[in-house]
């Protein structure tokens, strides 16, 4: 099967094309009609082309590896029983229901992730070498919000990335299935600085994340796209274009399981990066380090045919910079507010011992008082004790 046609076509001299080879995967460029109807393709490649390019996704019958009902079963029952944990196991990464790379130390699922005749379909769709560098695996439907690929993994070139997700058993509409929306991949990408919000150096870029995922739902209904779920077999896969927006429908049955496989791939000869993480014209991308299966090798960022040395690490560096200033400034904002506070209470302290020691003065004035009051009072009583003692003797006389 023909696999790199298209670099060769478009170097050839005597070729009638006269298209601007762009910096895009020719299947996403304007100018596909074209491309497209000018080269020599068999028939079944043909409908598989225009399937991508027109839907943004394509359905794969066969994966065409040999056994692979056992190798499913294999991953299942191997991945079974460490679902449920949470941790880093070498250099996968377990959060319940979720695997992360357990291709990094479970060969079946490497098998699959890395099978030749994906490999040589994205090589069709693409026109570069694909980099397979993450695989998911699942237990459950993820009930996913619909989002697309391209705020999580971008490269630059755009649209150079995408994904296959593979059933690794029967789906229907009761298992959480996958679903998508075709031709979806043709909008525009949209990201954070889109929505006008920064999402670089966000600490839990996942509390502003629901932003992103309401905007496309408004976005879905807005251009009336139409929701696909996929009803697959065991075995079946998917291949989506980096922007075609998708997610995990409701699992309606609590019972069931929806075991599955997603590998994502990238195109050589790129420059990867987060976009949800990045404000590129802030000068903070989050570059991706990215381990290509097939070689077991990290893979240069190229930028128009020319490497780059990329420091994955130098983002986190200036995130926590930008984290200490910020603390700077809160700090010298408070600082004043502070010394301020300070003086007054400097102030204050005297003005308080006045007041106290007056209040003690008239605390002891009023104590005086009361003793004088309580004097007087006995006073009061011997004179009227007395006057009494008076008046009835005066009443003694006058009635005699
Ligand atoms: O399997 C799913 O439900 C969604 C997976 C997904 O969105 C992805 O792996 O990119
Ligand atoms: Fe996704």
């Amino acid at each position: 099967m023909l696999t790199l046609f298209l670099t060769k076509m478009s170097q050839t001299k005597d070729t009638k094309m006269t298209i601007p080879v762009m910096n895009l995967p020719w299947v996403e460029s304007p100018f596909f009609e074209q491309i497209f109807s000018q080269l020599n393709l068999d028939n079944e490649t043909r409908k598989f082309v225009k399937q991508f390019a027109e839907q943004g996704y394509v359905i794969i019958d066969d994966l065409g590896i040999e056994n692979i009902g056992e190798i499913i079963d294999r991953i299942v029952n191997n991945l079974t029983p460490i679902y449920g944990d949470k941790g880093k196991v070498e250099s996968a990464w377990i959060y319940y229901d979720r695997i992360q790379d357990a291709w990094t130390f479970n060969q079946d699922v490497k098998e699959i992730a890395t099978a030749p005749k994906i490999i040589n379909l994205l090589k069709i769709l693409y026109q570069r070498e694909p980099i397979p560098f993450q695989t998911l695996n699942f237990r459950f439907g993820t009930e996913q919000s619909t989002h697309s690929d391209s705020i999580h993994f971008s490269s630059v070139p755009a649209r150079f990335m995408c994904g296959v997700w593979i059933a690794l058993e029967d789906i229907d509409a009761n298992n959480g299935p996958l679903h998508y929306y075709p031709g979806s991949h043709k909008l525009p990408i949209f990201d954070l600085n889109d929505l006008g919000i920064t999402g670089s150096y966000q600490n839990k870029p996942y509390d502003i994340y629901p932003v992103y995922e309401e905007f496309l739902q408004s976005l879905i209904e807005h251009n009336g796209l139409e929701k696909v779920e996929l009803y697959v077999k065991k075995g079946q896969a998917l291949i989506w274009a980096a922007n075609l927006l998708h997610g995990g429908s409701p699992v309606l049955d609590k019972n069931r399981t929806r075991y599955s496989q997603v590998t994502h791939y990238y195109f050589s000869d790129c420059m990867y990066y987060i976009p949800l993480l990045s404000d590129p014209f802030l000068h903070r991308i989050h570059f991706k380090e990215v381990k290509n299966m097939l070689t077991e090798e990290v893979v240069n960022h190229i930028y128009n045919g020319e490497k780059l040395e990329v420091n994955s690490e130098e983002y986190e560096v200036e995130r926590l910079k930008f984290e200490l200033l910020q603390f700077q400034e809160q700090l010298a904002k408070y600082r004043p507010i502070a010394i301020q506070s300070q003086d007054e209470v400097n102030v204050l302290k005297p003005q308080l011992q006045t007041v106290e020691s007056e209040l003690e003065k008239l605390r002891s004035q009023l104590y005086n008082s009361k003793t004088e009051l309580e004097l007087l009072k006995s006073q009061n009583q011997v004179i009227e004790a007395e006057l009494e003692r008076l008046r009835t003797k005066l009443y003694g006389i006058i009635n005699n």
